[in-house]
């Protein structure tokens, strides 16, 4: 009897429900019949998306009027999750929505449940820039998100037996009713063509390939806020008029088709392979489409702006671009590019303004991960950028020969400059110190019988000499090594600001990864310590938590300002309090065991420690180690009495979820470690409940909203030196869930505000990994016998006869597989079972481990992505809050 009519800004429930029910039926992605659970959701969402539409115009018409500076957070990967909670619960509407869906005859977490999630990201890097964009929006901060619309994102994991197994993701399949297409907003990329000369010595790009980058707005709502920002994907076709309609009527449709083939796989996948020449192109045009087109809708916002007093030197006053990592490089060449060749602008001038706009945001220090493209594959693809490209390295290259002593000229430049294995323009080499001249030895070759014998009567000596002068001639010169583009390098020069992801990363920065350019512009390196959006990862995924933390603190303020947070310190002794906290996990972990009994088949205990790690599955991450924890406490337990066991330890219940990448063949030998030790251990009746092994699959975003806030112990346990920060382990902690780990990244300021006496250390110090991989290299390195013992154990065939050697091979010195256990699990084993040992001991002492778990919560209070958004807006974009009245 509900009766559908539009309300679309109304709050009240039955108002709700009647426009929920207007979408159902006159939305067409749907049979109008049908009103499941499915169609619910979809409409439900639509509803929402009134609401958001209306406050999106209104903020960006404020913004537009004001004139604000504007942050542009340009990003391959944004993982965005779920939105309709997000949604409803940064608009406080839980409770109208909840009674309008009953009315329907749905209830609202169910409904939610129907909803993909938009994982247009790998791992922590995508979930950042999520977090930021919530922050910037809740903040009221004049923002713009950037990134791509992946048709199937990364990919769907699934867990066999066989270990991960890799699909697509099917997130756009039921249409995604959070995007707004933006059909009249497209801007042309070309790539490949040529440069040639126009009029005045004009360099004009021209010919190549033309397809088109198409806006869709996902509105991101604040909290306690009407300013709803946007994240803005491009998504690639090709216009009408570039469609071979000769082509086509010829009959020769694949060729009309390709064009439409080659532009729209430009945004299929995140992190396409690229092994093969394809394969790269197809990243760096993924990458330009994203430069190539925000810039493009920033230029464009600014000149209508400037309302016919067109000045490009105001540009940094109004706009701010910050490049997460270093797949957005690309808008550096391309600003100057379109500056210059378009817009008349001298390289000076546009060089100072490029420089003053962009910022870079560094987010890890593994040396392979350092992007790197061939020079070759963008001379092809961007002719005009690597001319470009060219003119920055040369003019930094003499900018180093005025700031570096003369001796140290050549190795500086060597490591700095952008472009590398490319000989040094004349210019420059003018500049470098003569080389010595080399003397050449004589060298006399000792007369043996066989060289009189081969040598006739001649002198041997001479001929000795005779033959080195040929030698000299044909010596051997190693093939030259390809020349490279470094992005990195790139955008260090370009960028006025450069920062690292926590105080130790941002540290390593300075000291080692760019330690050079930190010589040169010590001004230029800041640390941001990364944040998480305290909405979405405890006030929406904990609401128990959360509850327990309002009523304590005697307001919600902490939503907002999470400092109130270390409030609960004073209470961590209250017994009331405590057994509030205990409930409220017991409720989150009762949750989490019936998602696994549904995902994984396996049931767990709901009494037992959950102990989980999450993240993207790497050797640096040392998901190895823990499963090799895991194994050496089942080998023992299966040598002890029952009794002993129990005496022991504590019943637990381990958890992993992550992606390996699809040709990481070493961390899905990883995978297929953790699978085979679950289903032996897991079905084992001697062990029980006291040790069950979990692969959670298809790790994401609304899984990690089931996991987190039922954690009690959460792994953070990469080699030291080598995690740029974790995000997880902010949200873990925000939880009340403690951590073990090593005294990496984040970790370590999060130990500072929680309290040595609440966080589990074990493991090398960053400073010693370089010694301790000398002296293994060396072969000075003694393996514990228990490490040697777990080794031997899994050989033995006890989780089924697949092959490890090649994944235990890579933890030896000798083996020839991997770099000689380059991540340290062998060192650090032993420290690390024996702090495992610790928490068993801390939880059997209940009282103990909730007071560690509220000191948890309390200490987390600095880690709130809001606190690390307004370090940036005041330090490295100068923008400040504009919010809508
Ligand atoms: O800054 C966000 C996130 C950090 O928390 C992680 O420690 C770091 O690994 C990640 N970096 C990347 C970049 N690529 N790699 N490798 O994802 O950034």
């Amino acid at each position: 009897d509900i009766k559908p009519q539009a309300n679309p800004l109304s709050t009240n429930p039955s108002e709700i429900a009647s426009n929920i029910k207007y979408h159902a039926e006159y939305t067409p992605s749907f049979s109008p019949y049908k009103f499941e659970l499915k169609q619910a959701y979809v409409a439900t969402a639509e509803s929402l998306r009134d609401t958001l539409i209306e406050r999106w115009n209104q903020t960006y018409k404020h913004f537009s009027k004001e004139n604000a500076k504007t942050i542009h957070y340009l990003s391959m990967e944004f993982l965005q999750g779920r939105a309709l909670l997000n949604a409803i619960g940064n608009l406080e509407l839980n409770d109208a929505y909840s009674e309008a869906l009953h009315k329907l005859g749905y209830d609202l977490e169910a409904v939610a449940e129907q909803e993909p999630d938009a994982a247009l990201g790998n791992g922590g890097l995508g979930r950042l820039a999520s977090c930021f964009l919530d922050s910037l929006s809740t903040l009221n901060y004049p923002a713009w998100g950037y990134g791509l619309r992946y048709k199937y994102g990364l990919f769907q994991q699934s867990i066999t037996k066989d270990g991960q197994k890799e699909q697509c993701e099917k997130w756009l399949e039921m249409g995604y009713p959070w995007e707004i297409p933006r059909n009249d907003i497209s801007y042309p990329i070309k790539f490949f063509g040529q440069v040639a000369e126009g009029q005045g010595g004009k360099r004009e790009w021209v010919g190549g390939e033309n397809v088109r980058a198409f806006a869709y707005d996902v509105p991101i709502p604040g909290f306690r806020t009407k300013n709803t920002i946007s994240l803005r994907l491009w998504s690639t076709r090709v216009a009408a008029e570039d469609f071979d309609l000769a082509a086509f009527n010829s009959g020769d449709y694949s060729k009309a088709g390709e064009a439409h083939a080659n532009a729209e796989r430009i945004c299929y996948v995140l992190y396409p392979g690229d092994a093969t020449e394809e394969g790269k192109q197809l990243r760096l045009k993924q990458q330009y489409t994203l430069c190539s087109a925000s810039i493009q809708d920033i230029m464009a916002r600014f000149k209508e702006r400037s309302k016919g007093a067109l000045n490009w030197d105001a540009l940094p006053s109004k706009v701010a671009i910050q490049m997460n990592d270093t797949h957005p490089t690309l808008c550096v060449p391309e600003l100057l590019r379109i500056l210059i060749d378009e817009e008349g602008l001298a390289w000076d001038e546009a060089w100072k303004i490029t420089q003053a706009t962009v910022a870079y945001t560094n987010h890890t220090v593994l040396p392979e991960a350092l992007e790197k493209w061939p020079l070759t594959t963008f001379q092809k693809l961007l002719p005009r950028h690597v001319e470009i490209i060219e003119t920055i390295d040369e003019q930094f290259m003499s900018f180093v020969a005025g700031n570096v002593e003369k001796s140290e000229l050549e190795s500086k430049i060597a490591s700095m400059r952008i472009l590398e294995n490319v000989d040094l323009p004349a210019s420059i080499q003018s500049l470098l110190p003569p080389k010595p001249v080399r003397e050449k030895a004589k060298k006399v070759k000792p007369v043996t019988d066989a060289a009189i014998k081969e040598n006739g009567t001649k002198s041997p000596v001479k001929e000795a000499a005779a033959e080195e002068e040929e030698e000299e001639e044909e010596e051997v010169v190693p093939p030259k090594p390809a020349s490279t583009v470094r992005m990195a390098n790139l955008c260090v020069i370009a960028g006025h600001k450069v920062n690292g992801v926590a105080a130790i990363h941002s540290q390593i920065v300075i000291d080692e990864v760019f330690n050079d350019f930190y010589q040169l512009w010590p001004e230029k390196f800041q640390n941001k310590t990364n944040g998480v959006t305290p909405r979405r990862w405890l006030k929406f995924c904990n609401p128990e938590l959360s509850s327990v933390i309002t009523k304590w603190l005697g307001s919600e303020e902490w939503v907002l300002d999470t400092k109130q947070l270390s409030g609960l310190r004073n209470f961590a002794d209250n017994k009331e309090l405590q057994q509030e906290w205990v409930n409220a996990k017991v409720a989150r972990k009762a949750k989490l065991a019936a998602y696994i009994k549904s995902k994984t088949g396996y049931t767990i205990n709901p009494n037992a420690l959950f102990d989980i790690q999450v993240k993207r599955i790497h050797e640096y991450k040392r998901q190895l180690l823990n499963i090799m924890g895991v194994i050496y406490r089942y080998k023992k337990m299966k040598e002890m009495s029952e009794k002993e066991r129990a005496a022991k330890y504590v019943p637990r219940v381990v958890m992993f979820g992550g992606k390996a990448f699809a040709t990481y063949w070493q961390a899905k030998r990883i995978v297929k470690l953790i699978t085979d030790v679950a289903a032996t251990v897991n079905n084992d009746p001697e062990i029980g409940d006291l040790l069950k092994v979990i692969m959670v699959p298809d790790y994401n975003v609304s899984v990690a909203e089931v996991l987190i806030p039922a954690s009690e112990l959460s792994q953070h346990i990469s080699t030291a030196g080598m995690e740029a920060s974790g995000t997880s382990n902010m949200k873990f902690s925000m939880n009340g869930c403690v951590l073990i780990g090593t005294l990496d990244g984040a970790n370590v300021e999060i130990r500072e505000e929680v309290g040595e006496d609440n966080f589990f250390l074990f493991g090398a110090y960053a400073h010693e990994i370089a010694g301790l991989r000398a002296d293994r290299a060396a072969g000075k390195f003694q393996p514990d016998p228990r490490f040697e013992e777990v080794k031997s154990f899994i050989r033995s065939g006890v989780f089924g006869d697949y092959d490890y050697n090649e994944l235990l091979g890579s933890l030896e010195g000798d083996s020839g597989y991997g770099r000689g256990d380059y991540f340290l699990v062998g060192h650090d084993f032993p420290a690390y079972i024996e702090c495992q040992d610790k928490v068993d001991e801390a939880y059997r002492d209940q009282q103990r481990w909730t007071r560690m778990s509220i000191m948890n919560t309390a200490g987390s209070y600095t880690f709130s992505s809001d606190r690390t958004i307004h370090e940036y807006a005041k330090d490295i974009w100068e923008i400040t809050p504009s919010p809508l009245e």
